[in-house]
């Protein structure tokens, strides 16, 4: 057993609590655990090891504080997560620097596009629960009244890809709709949700609205989501992980919200831009690959395949990779040792049964560390496993087509169905394509343009349900339809 003597580590030269934040205040567990930067190879922090009874500890103060929370207009509402949104801004520095370290990703993405979005993920809520609202249904002269009721305590639970960003994404609707909430980051990159802690303090949030509670999934993570006091359940992570989690909801019949994994397809037909579509082939490296949006299965028109890869290959050779401080970087390293290896299994397999790498096929012994080289392999077929399954690394495959009905087979060929990507010149097909894919998104000649406003999820193992605009508030309620007789009050 190891016992932290000191709750604060220093990151960045910046001090992060490393214990739980439970009904305002910070507990310690007996043990802790310590994480590694990816970046430095060194130790970062001595974490607590959650336990059920730190879970139970912070589902009681969710529940304490529901009643009050729950009560407040939606203005002091609003007001205070606006107020959490200043406070991630004003902390932005703060919080790029500790989260690239955390998890290795670019810091320049961190400042200008991750760390913005989190606090703009508490303005959008703040602002969409202002202006919530429904003409009341006629029906033969009742009036239907619709109201958006919170649910309860909500338990969050989310993966080292894009810790604040997903944390915030999942806590604004749920806050927003009146829910208290116990969040659990992951253990590869636990510290960003403390100083989320800290900032949602300083902005007045009441003790016991928001909860973080650090830990291994199996132990803190699944002591929160069997919890009878939690109302719903948002999760964001692997496949075999949401099949845990909807077994331990099951018995309460906890409602789930599930943002798993994907196979996404890139599409570039010989009709494309193929200086376009080679562009954004290569920004599916971006955060070293682990991005559950990423088109990862290049599906390209025999005709054009020579010429794509060329262009493809050029672009890929010409991305810098190396520490994610640099401003010059491109690709950084990933998450932690265990990925790194879970990468490579899939590349060695896949070269085993045949496969090429065009590019890439292994780690960056040169750089050290962490590093995965940008890899495209060819000789790949439907059914292999590097097809099939979600590799979360900097690893794309081009497979070929020659015609729309086969290149929609491909598409659609896994068990995936998160997102798409078509490049085409022909506004008619990517009419047709479109209808025929399953998929949350299709971006049709862009990747990763987001608008808080649309939904976003995915369709079989990539999950249920849809997060963003009203469907993730939505899912946090428990919404209500009041019937009220045309005669007004008959009673005393
Ligand atoms: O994820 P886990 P892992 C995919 C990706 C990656 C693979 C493995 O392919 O390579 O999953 O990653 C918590 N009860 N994605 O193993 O385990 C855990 O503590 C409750 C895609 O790291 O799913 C962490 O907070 N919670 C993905 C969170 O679940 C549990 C992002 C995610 O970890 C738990 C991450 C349990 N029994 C991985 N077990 C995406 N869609 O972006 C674990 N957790």
């Amino acid at each position: 057993m190891t016992t932290s003597t000191n709750p604060l580590a220093i990151v960045a030269d910046v001090p992060v609590d490393t214990r739980h934040w439970i009904g305002g205040r910070r507990v310690a567990s007996a043990e802790t655990f310590t994480t590694v930067s990816p970046v430095t190879g060194a130790p970062l922090a001595r974490i607590s090891r959650g336990t059920s009874a730190d879970a139970d500890n912070a589902v009681a103060a969710a529940l304490d504080a529901f009643p009050g929370w729950a009560a407040t207009s939606r203005a002091e509402r609003a007001a205070l997560l606006h107020a959490v949104a200043d406070g991630i801004e004003d902390r932005l520095e703060d919080l790029a620097a500790v989260e690239t370290l955390d998890n290795g990703a670019l810091l320049r993405s961190h400042r200008r596009g991750v760390m913005p979005r989190a606090a703009h993920n508490f303005r959008f809520f703040a602002d969409h629960l202002l202006g919530l609202g429904h003409d009341d249904l006629d029906t033969r002269g009742h009036t239907n009244h619709i109201s958006w009721d919170p649910a309860g305590p909500c338990a969050l639970i989310t993966p080292w890809n894009a810790p604040l960003m997903l944390a915030t994404w999942k806590a604004a609707p749920a806050l927003a709709a009146g829910n208290t909430v116990v969040l659990k980051p992951a253990e590869w990159s636990p510290l960003t949700a403390s100083l989320l802690a800290d900032i949602t303090a300083a902005a007045g949030l009441p003790p016991g609205v928001l909860n973080v509670l650090q830990g291994y999934g199996p132990e803190a993570g699944h002591a929160l989501v069997s919890h009878p006091g939690v109302r719903r359940i948002g999760f964001t992570g692997s496949v075999p992980t949401a099949r845990h989690i909807a077994a331990a909801a099951a018995p309460h019949l906890t409602p789930v919200s599930f943002e798993l994994g994907g196979k996404s397809p890139l599409l570039v037909f010989a009709d494309a831009d193929l200086d376009l579509a080679a562009d954004l082939a290569v920004e599916q490296y971006d955060n070293a690959g682990q991005v559950c949006l990423a088109a990862t299965r290049l599906l390209v028109e025999e005709s054009v395949a020579a010429e794509f890869t060329r262009r493809f290959t050029e672009r890929a050779g010409r991305l810098r990779r190396g520490d994610p401080r640099e401003e010059t970087t491109d690709v950084g390293p990933v998450v932690h040792p265990r990925q790194l290896e879970r990468i490579d299994g899939f590349v060695r397999r896949a070269l085993d049964t045949g496969a090429r790498a065009v590019i890439g096929g292994g780690p960056d012994t040169g750089l050290g560390g962490l590093h995965y080289r940008p890899t495209l392999l060819t000789g790949v077929t439907q059914e292999s496993e590097i097809v099939q399954e979600e590799v979360f690394g900097p690893v794309l495959t081009l497979q070929t087509f020659t015609t729309e009905d086969e290149a929609v087979a491909l598409a659609n060929g896994t068990r995936y169905g998160l997102a798409a990507v078509l490049a085409t010149g022909d506004r008619e097909r990517a009419r047709r394509v479109t209808a025929r894919l399953v998929a949350g998104t299709v971006w049709v000649n862009c990747f990763f343009v987001r608008d808080l406003r649309a939904p976003f999820g995915g369709s079989r193992a990539s999950g249920t349900g849809r997060e963003g605009g009203t469907w993730s508030f939505d899912f946090s309620c428990d919404v209500k339809n009041t019937v009220t007789a045309p005669k007004g009050w008959r009673g005393h």
